[in-house]
């Protein structure tokens, strides 16, 4: 999915939550565990339950390589199930890969040929050749880690490094292997309070924000300081929506949670 349609279906449905598709079997309602795969029932039905409120959904491969390959082919149901019913929606495999070029070449063709996801999530150490072969894929997109939304990342990310924090340096530089049309950047919503500063390097490209929620982040602290002129922002959320309910009304409750989020950013792209 190309930059022009992400903007245009923000704008179309005032809205750029993404709902974080994180199962848990322990965590889900008792009844979904006697389906034939109770993790693509869960998340058809909460797919079914929020696409009107968003425009992106985001798997996290852990919650399906968790549980072996019975996990991965509920995963791949899951992507093919948003692109049979939902095909406007951007779907972001949170993978947070990164290899030896042609090592990274196949982990490009796995999820966006084999997975058919238009975005991964890339984590940056390897440097250039670790993240040049998922930018040569039309249409498809390479998510940085910029500066992640866990403690952890004041261990590395904020040292000092010629005058400035090392993820300014890194993105600054990750940036210039691509362009605002196939590399985005994540900064987490706890980090809120450093987002104008990653955003005087990269003014245009799109953020994706994982944190509202679950972790604390604040959704208009992050509006404040991150949204620019074609919205710029992807704010992901996995917990707070997907287990709002643990009973047997969990669709419906997380379509409230998905509605309510919603209703709060199209306020604030007005
Ligand atoms: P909740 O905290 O439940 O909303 O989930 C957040 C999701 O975003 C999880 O899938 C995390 O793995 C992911 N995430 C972060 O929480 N922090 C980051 O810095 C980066 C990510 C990510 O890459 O999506």
């Amino acid at each position: 999915m190309n930059r022009k349609k992400i903007i245009e279906q923000i704008r179309k449905k005032k809205t750029f939550l993404c709902v974080g598709l994180d199962p848990d079997v322990d965590k889900m309602p008792k009844f979904l565990l006697e389906e034939e795969d109770p993790i693509f029932e869960f998340n058809k039905q909460i797919i079914d339950a929020t696409a009107e409120y968003c425009m992106a959904y985001k798997p996290n491969n852990a919650f399906y390589e968790a549980y072996g390959i019975s996990g991965m082919t509920s995963l791949e149901k899951t992507i093919l199930y948003i692109k049979a019913n939902y095909p406007d929606h951007f779907v972001i495999a949170d993978a947070k890969r990164g290899d030896i070029g042609n090592t990274s070449h196949m982990y490009a063709k796995a999820f966006f040929n084999r997975l058919h996801a238009d975005a991964i999530t890339v984590a940056p150490y390897m440097g250039s050749d670790s993240i040049k072969p998922f930018l040569e894929f039309k249409d498809k997109w390479a998510i940085v880690l910029g500066l992640t939304s866990n403690e952890g990342s004041a261990d590395f990310q904020q040292l000092q490094i010629n005058g400035e924090p090392l993820f300014i340096n890194v993105i600054r530089k990750c940036a210039s292997w691509g362009t605002d049309e196939n590399m985005m950047f994540v900064v987490g919503a706890t980090k809120a309070d450093m987002i104008d500063d990653i955003r005087k390097v990269v003014p245009n490209h799109f953020l994706l924000v994982p944190g509202v929620g679950a972790q604390g982040g604040s959704l208009e602290e992050v509006c404040k300081n991150g949204l620019n002129k074609d919205i710029g922002l992807i704010v992901n959320i996995s917990r707070n929506i997907i287990f709002a309910s643990r009973d047997e009304d969990f669709a419906i409750q997380a379509g409230k949670e998905a509605k309510k989020i919603a209703e709060q950013m199209s306020e604030f792209i007005k």
